[in-house]
């Protein structure tokens, strides 16, 4: 028996392994077995390396890889299970299914029950051979059912689950005939973790409709256990890929390879397993019409697709494949001239330096899947633009779209939009695109591989999932009392800008509100009785140029000092502020990456694009130092420090706004501390909504700027039907 404190075991499909072959070639014999880089290994790397860890996965012999004190286990399946779990029940039932059903999905009892053979397989094998109270982290679709298993095995481990594949809707998911079975199976586990909020709550919403059970913020109660179920969206080794891309060796390779391209003046990428739900038709369709139709030109524009072989032994990949070279074929056919081809297609893996010498050459990333639990592809091009250009163009229907909200975001299934959305990024101003591409490095570079699988394991190990991974209850959503807010006398609607109606950027210059939540903002401001103001911390000036609202909706800006006016200091305050400003000056210039924001009665010091501990020293000697000068008041934000000398609160400012339209209620929805004063203030009938984590005296939460659209757009609706 291991040792009982802390060890972790791994379940997946595959052993993290990879052959060596004589020579290099793969035609060769197989020598020996290394390490295989990416995904589940980088992520986990640290964590492999230094604690006590066993992973388990498919395999008939045991391959011999050195890596710390990491120790592999595999699981013998019998080989005619192979096929019928694998092919069969993986990825012609629930791949499929969990995808939209894309593809129809095929329901085989024969393949379900070499699934159930080979999930026991899998339990079995970890039960040996888990230490006592061991972490056992089981991985995706392949596997669902192992979790339940292993708790009649082994009561005393503590059982993770991730979904690297999205949770399809309840009204798809019925279609499964042992629906009731994979549930049970997911729910042996202690932890629940898929890569979308929405994914969580499909899953959610399957096990209240197919098992009767009720979900309380987050967590489901199963067999006298409580389950936790979380988003926890996968991130990348961004810091390995930035490496390796700015590399010499690697900056000349992609030179050379557009040199090979013949030197195109744009060239878009679409990289990724050859797969029908990754789109790769689609963007193929789109480029082609772009060159028809002379948007593009054929004769400097080069569209490089590279795809790896996957699954080929079943027919809609065999399929998939078959469509893929034939409109290749086809275009290439139609639209080449002697000289120039404008699809260059490469079916084949590429080694790291290769792909992402090719990412480092593409000016334009297609990311374009029906469906996708995450994608890693199009994070993986962000880590490597070390120079802040490039662009991605990104299906709505990836997990990452939900980070990457400064891609070109399409719908695949429009391809004119598709098209429109190339366009838009292949003629984008370089001003733009480097303020674009600042902010999805910032998303990349935020959550990495290595943070995912610490959040992931640090909530199995503590039980305690943070607010940012739980889910959040929709009915909590319901309980608000929308239909008293739409009846209300004369309602206030007051919201915060950044991180309320418009996502938070790297850049504050480039924080645009949600088209969606200006709709609603607008709908309501338009109806009687009804005042709509957006509060700010920024200055009036600047909310007014960034925000670029309706006037009908309100302005007031530096946190409640400017109501409808600019603010006008007095000579003191003047000098007090020009004195705050030179201490943080010679503070902000020691430290990369820090600058300072003016503002009519303050300045803003940031630090989000900092290193992360030389951004909070600087917040802590600003603190200490300007910050404690007499009549300076300081104020601390995400990632920002506020010093000011004229002392508003946003409280004051609703406080004044309440008066000056003799509102009955008041909404207030905000994100950051400088909202809390506000949150604090309200009562009665008045409804505070906090946006995402974090301790707040708001009643209500939401997740994220989509959630506060949707739910000003449902205010809207029945304020105007209760007319
Ligand atoms: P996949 O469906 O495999 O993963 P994705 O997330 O894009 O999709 O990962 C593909 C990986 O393969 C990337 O790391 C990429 O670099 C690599 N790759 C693709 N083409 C290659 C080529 N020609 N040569 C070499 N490498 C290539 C599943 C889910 C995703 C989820 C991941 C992780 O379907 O939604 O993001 O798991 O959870």
């Amino acid at each position: 028996m291991q040792e009982a404190e802390g060890q972790l075991v791994v379940v997946a499909n595959r052993l993290p392994v990879e052959p060596i072959y004589l020579h290099g070639d793969p035609d060769e014999e197989v020598i020996g077995w290394r390490l295989a880089p990416g995904g589940l290994v980088s992520a986990l790397e640290s964590v492999l390396r230094t604690q006590d860890a066993i992973w388990i996965g498919a395999g008939d012999q045991l391959p011999e890889v050195e890596h710390g004190s990491l120790r592999l286990e595999a699981v013998a399946i019998d080989p005619e299970d192979a096929d019928d779990y694998y092919e069969g029940f993986s990825n012609s039932a629930i791949w499929p299914l969990y995808h939209d059903a894309i593809v129809t999905p095929s329901y085989h009892r024969h393949h379900y029950r070499a699934y159930e053979r080979v999930n026991r397989a899998f339990a079995q094998r970890v039960a040996e051979v888990a230490a006592p109270g061991a972490t056992v982290w089981v991985h995706d679709y392949q596997l669902q059912l192992v979790p339940g298993m292993l708790r009649e095995l082994r009561p005393d481990v503590n059982i993770g689950f991730f979904l690297h594949i999205p949770f399809p809707p309840s009204a798809l998911f019925a279609q499964l005939p042992w629906r009731r079975r994979i549930l049970e199976g997911l729910l042996g586990s202690d932890l629940i973790g898929f890569h979308t909020h929405d994914d969580a709550r499909a899953f959610v919403y399957s096990c209240e409709r197919f098992l009767g059970l009720t979900a309380h913020e987050g967590t489901v109660r199963w067999q006298g256990r409580r389950v936790a179920i979380g988003a926890f969206p996968i991130g990348i080794d961004a810091e390995g890929f930035a490496r390796t891309a700015g590399d010499p060796s690697v900056i000349e390779r992609a030179a050379q390879i557009r040199e090979e391209m013949g030197n195109p003046k744009t060239l878009l990428l679409g990289v990724d397993r050859l797969d029908y739900t990754k789109g790769i038709d689609i963007r193929l369709k789109a480029f082609a019409e772009l060159l028809q139709d002379e948007r593009l030109d054929p004769a400097s524009t080069v569209f490089a697709q590279v795809a790896v072989p996957s699954r080929e032994n079943i027919s809609q990949y065999q399929q998939i494949r078959d469509e893929i070279e034939l409109l290749v074929g086809r275009f290439n056919g139609a639209l080449s001239t002697f000289g120039a081809t404008p699809i260059h297609y490469l079916r084949r893996v590429l080694e790291r330096e290769e792909l992402i010498a090719l990412y480092l050459a593409a000016d334009v990333m297609l990311v374009t899947p029906l469906r996708d639990g995450m994608n890693l592809v199009c994070k993986e091009y962000v880590a490597c633009r070390n120079d802040d250009t490039g662009a991605v163009v990104l299906s709505e229907f990836t997990g990452a779209a939900r980070e990457l909200t400064q891609a070109y975001l399409v719908n695949p299934y429009d391809t004119t939009g598709v098209s429109e959305a190339i366009v838009q990024a292949v003629e984008a101003d370089p001003a733009e695109l480097q303020s674009r591409m600042i902010a999805l490095r910032a998303a990349v570079f935020d959550t990495d591989a290595k943070a995912w699988a610490e959040e992931f394991l640090h909530t199995l190990q503590t039980g305690l999932a943070s607010t940012t991974a739980a889910v959040a209850d929709d009915r909590d959503q319901a309980k608000l009392p929308l239909e008293q807010l739409a009846q209300a006398r004369h309602l206030l609607v007051c919201v915060d800008y950044d991180g309320t109606i418009s996502p938070i950027v790297a850049d504050p210059q480039a924080a645009r509100p949600l088209p969606e939540a200006v709709q609603a903002l607008q709908a309501l401001a338009a109806l009687p009785q009804t005042t709509v103001v957006v509060v700010s911390g920024r200055a009036l000036e600047n909310l007014r140029e960034v925000a670029n609202l309706p006037t009908d909706i309100h302005l007031v800006g530096s946190h409640g000092a400017e109501v409808d006016a600019p603010l006008e200091l007095d000579p003191a305050q003047q000098r007090l502020l020009e004195q705050c400003t030179t201490a943080a000056e010679e503070l902000v210039a020691a430290v990369p990456g820090a600058h300072i924001e003016t503002k009519p009665g303050s300045i803003a010091i940031h630090v989000r694009r900092c290193e992360p501990k030389a951004g909070a020293e600087l917040i802590r000697a600003i603190v200490m130092g300007p910050g404690r000068y007499p009549g300076v008041l300081g104020r601390h934000g995400k990632e920002v420090i506020e010093l000011s000398v004229a002392h508003a609160q946003k409280s004051d400012a609703v406080r004044a706004l309440r008066q000056r339209f003799d509102a009955s209620t008041v909404l207030f929805i905000g994100d950051d501390l400088t909202d809390e004063s506000v949150f604090a203030d309200l009562s009665g009938h008045d409804v505070g909504i906090k946006v995402g984590a974090g301790d707040s005296a708001a009643l209500w939460r939401v997740e994220a700027p989509s959630d506060v659209a949707l739910l000003l757009a449902r205010l809207a609706q029945e304020r105007a039907e209760a007319g």
